[in-house]
């Protein structure tokens, strides 16, 4: 089959962490004359391109509602996506069938049913992992393991992954609460548990990562899975021209935001970012401000729109205390993220380690510090700060509260000229680039997917 006769339906979780690296991914499928179909919903519509190529197409899915606040989100959106989108994909790829009929889906890691639909709709399903093989393959093991936490330590219990390239240990804790919430074999944690074991069972995997920042994991992944179809495709982001807008608009104009780093020294400035679903407590809020205080540092700080009122507000008086100085920046809502971390006065961002940020920040080469929240964040943060050396440990945890002088003395730290996280940082923003480059790994790997899909028949044979 073609390339252009290749029709692949990506599906990303409705959420912005993983529809904005779908998309990026999607745009390189597209530069590649792939025919891609969006399954988007209505909410997600705004951070579609607005110059569509002739190659994409949408498919509009209901937006996903859940009346009962008390249910867990991501069972709740992932159950009426299974019961809602589910027939009316059907019914639309069965009237294709004579036109471009799908040659895969391609669909979050969340969205494991999707194996089951492929199968009936006699093509491959390929996992889209937002997250990296890391971070996945600490997943599949839990899963695969079921280690149980019986012991006294309770949330401080340690539990070691010995299967896993360096034998990772975790606390409790830090493990994913799809795992160790839900009351084990109760359904919720069955629902979790079907969901990766259809994952596991899919046809191939995709990471938004690139071989020489995981390749022991993206090995073990092969290993694991018993096949060789795990491609690593990223950093899938946009090097330059770098969008207006990505993820969202930005609530400050980029003139003033422009305007107060192009006013900084080269490397000076910490930008403080937690994605875009995190949130500090207050007490948590105010020891960072402190700490932003007390380092003497220039910093942007991107605090999204509180939704609750338990979600820190910065405390009142520092903007003007700190503002006045010229010193700082915030930003209450949506921050140019990519353009923040790509000018030359940001030398450290302090991140909850989402992996879309860590990709952010090892192509712009800064130093991160690390302040994992929970998912795949104590993961990541892990392999940036004790397996690349490449971050400072700064806090962790969406209760813990850190010393203020000492989170103030990290800061200082990662602005640092000529550490050794700084050299490493600047090694893998040159690894990132090479890959995503010219005959790079990340583009041969994306080749050899698309390879991949044209060769697959529709017999069915290759769910
Ligand atoms: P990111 O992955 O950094 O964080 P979350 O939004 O928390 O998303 C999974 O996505 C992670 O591995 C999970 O740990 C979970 C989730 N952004 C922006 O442009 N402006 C803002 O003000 C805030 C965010 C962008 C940012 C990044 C994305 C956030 C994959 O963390 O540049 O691309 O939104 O994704």
């Amino acid at each position: 089959m073609s390339t252009a006769e290749t029709h692949v339906l990506a599906y990303p979780f409705p959420s912005s962490g993983h529809v904005i690296p779908l998309l990026d991914l999607t745009k390189a499928l597209l530069s590649r004359g792939v025919q891609v179909t969006l399954l988007i919903t209505p909410n997600n519509q705004p951070l579609l391109p607005t110059n569509f190529p002739p190659n994409l197409h949408t498919l509009i899915l209901p937006e996903p509602l859940f009346p009962n606040p008390n249910q867990n989100r991501l069972v709740a959106i992932v159950t009426f996506m299974r019961q809602h989108h589910y027939p009316i994909i059907l019914d639309w790829a069965q009237a294709q069938a004579q036109a471009t009929p799908p040659s895969a889906i391609l669909s979050d890691f969340f969205l494991g049913w999707t194996h089951l639909l492929a199968r009936d709709l006699h093509v491959p399903r390929l996992v889209f992992s937002p997250s990296g093989a890391f971070a996945l393959s600490v997943v599949y093991s839990l899963w695969r393991d079921l280690p149980r936490n019986d012991t006294p330590q309770g949330p401080n219990a340690v539990v070691s992954f010995p299967n896993l390239p360096n034998s990772p240990v975790f606390h409790w804790h830090q493990l994913t609460l799809q795992f160790t919430k839900p009351e084990r074999g109760g359904p919720e944690w069955e629902f979790h548990r079907e969901n990766i074991l259809l994952n596991i069972d899919s046809h191939g995997v995709v990471f938004n990562s690139f071989n020489d920042l995981e390749r022991v994991y993206l090995d073990h992944m092969k290993k694991e899975l018993r096949h060789e179809r795990v491609w690593a495709v990223g950093p899938v982001l946009p090097l330059s021209p770098l969008p207006e807008e990505r993820g969202g608009s930005s609530t400050v104009s980029r003139h003033d935001i422009m305007g107060f780093l192009d006013s900084r020294e080269d490397g000076s400035v910490v930008y403080v970012c937690f994605g875009s679903r995190t949130f500090l407590t207050s007490h948590q809020m105010e020891v960072l401000t402190r700490a932003l205080e007390l380092s003497g540092a220039s910093f942007v700080l991107s605090v999204g729109v509180a939704k609750a009122k338990e979600h820190g507000k910065v405390p009142c008086g520092f903007v003007d205390r700190v503002g006045v100085r010229g010193r700082g920046f915030l930003i209450e809502g949506w921050a140019p993220q990519l353009e923040i971390l790509g000018h030359r006065s940001v030398g450290a961002f302090l991140t909850h380690c989402g992996w879309n940020s860590v990709l952010e920040g090892l192509v712009s080469g800064v130093v991160m510090l690390t302040w994992p929240m929970g998912a795949d964040q104590y993961t990541n943060a892990k392999l940036l700060v004790e397996e690349l050396g490449v971050a400072v440990g700064a806090a962790e945890g969406e209760e813990k509260v850190p010393e203020a002088e000492e989170l103030a003395k990290r800061i200082e730290r990662a602005l640092g000229r000529s550490t050794k996280e700084r050299v490493r940082a600047e090694e893998l923003r040159n690894a990132a680039l090479r890959a995503v480059g010219e005959g790079g790994s990340s583009q041969k790997e994306l080749d050899a997917m698309v390879k991949v899909l044209g060769e697959v028949k529709h017999e069915g044979d290759a769910t």
